[in-house]
């Protein structure tokens, strides 16, 4: 208790404030005088113990140094509801985050020709332009790294009892910014689907969560996600695994760049990606060597055979 403060308050606010632990000399009193009354108390207890994820109560001293204050100490504040799918996530992406040691892997893929090949898209019919983003040749190039490294289509669950699950399927999960927060549907069997399939699919599934009308069992069983803020923009980021998965593909925008190239600087079209994985079934060179394949899939000569 500091000496150098008179403090005003009746022995009972002094009794109950010792019964919670309070430390008196710390509480600003709000009645006449700056007397403490029981209310003051009862805030400060307010204040300091705020309940843990667990709803038991931290004790004073661990969470002394967290927050001292509260918002509308400052000024006016609005209290609003999270939103609902923003509160389902939640707990996925803590378990994610506080379990699974992430490490980002950062690289550049020159589309240039691939972009080129995608402008020139045309309707076998009709001959019209057709309009197909990135995303679709990000997927088909995906799919075919999971094949080369089927540990990134996996599951480790099951870590206790040393086992992985190795997915033989190719469900690729698209995050899809909603009003109502982020969500995750996965394209079936992307590695059976043409560009133009999965182009419809992702129109389809992103309107239908836009729209509430997803079922919910389209949110399970994938085998890696992309997280492709490439109609937005950025460069580069550090996407959270969507557990049970072990890696995810954060696609930033593509801009024009002067790359040195064959002696001579060029300009290209640079994609930035970042790829979060698992470390404890991948490696720093196995996620290096994936990114390359990515590379490859996506770089000069894959981008035709990829669009079959
Ligand atoms: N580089 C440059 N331009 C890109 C691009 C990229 N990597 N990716 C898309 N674009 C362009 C598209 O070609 C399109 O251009 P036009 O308007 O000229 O046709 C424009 O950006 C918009 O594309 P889009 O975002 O509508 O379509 P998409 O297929 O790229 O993405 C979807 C679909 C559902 C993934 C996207 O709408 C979306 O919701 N993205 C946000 C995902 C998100 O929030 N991730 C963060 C998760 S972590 O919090």
């Amino acid at each position: 208790m500091s000496n150098d403060k008179k403090i005003y308050t009746t022995p009972l606010v002094r009794k109950f404030a010792r019964e919670l632990g309070a430390d008196i000399s710390e509480i600003k009193g709000t009645a006449r005088q700056g007397r403490i009354t029981e209310k003051d108390i009862k805030n400060y207890i307010y204040r300091e113990l705020r309940p843990s994820d667990e709803g038991k109560s931290i004790k004073r001293k661990e969470i002394k140094s967290e927050i001292k204050f509260i918002h509308s100490d400052f000024g006016e504040v609005e209290i609003k509801d999270i939103p609902r799918v923003k509160k389902i996530a939640a707990p996925f992406l803590n378990k994610s985050w506080s379990t699974i040691p992430h490490v980002t892997h950062h690289d550049e893929i020159d589309i240039t020709e691939m972009e080129d090949f995608r402008m020139k898209l045309k309707d076998n019919f009709t001959g019209q332009n057709i309009k197909i983003t990135p995303l679709v040749f990000i997927i088909k190039a995906l799919v075919n790294a999971l094949k080369k490294f089927p540990s990134f289509n996996s599951s480790i669950d099951d870590i206790e009892n040393g086992k992985i699950t190795l997915k033989k399927y190719f469900h690729v999960g698209i995050a899809v910014d909603t009003p109502h927060g982020l969500m995750v549907p996965k394209i079936r069997n992307a590695n059976q689907k043409n560009i133009k399939d999965l182009s419809s699919e992702i129109l389809e599934i992103s309107d239908k969560c836009r729209n509430l009308k997803i079922d919910k069992n389209e949110f399970y069983g994938g085998s890696i996600t992309i997280s492709s803020l490439g109609g937005i923009g950025g460069s580069f980021f550090t996407p959270i695994i969507n557990y049970p998965e072990v890696a995810i593909l954060g696609v930033s925008r593509s801009s024009i760049k002067q790359i040195y190239l064959e002696n001579s600087f060029q300009v290209r079209t640079i994609l930035p990606i970042s790829l979060s994985y698992d470390h404890r079934i991948i490696d720093g060179a196995e996620a290096a060597r994936f990114c390359n394949e990515l590379k490859e899939n996506l770089g000069k000569n894959f981008a035709y055979k990829l669009a079959i």
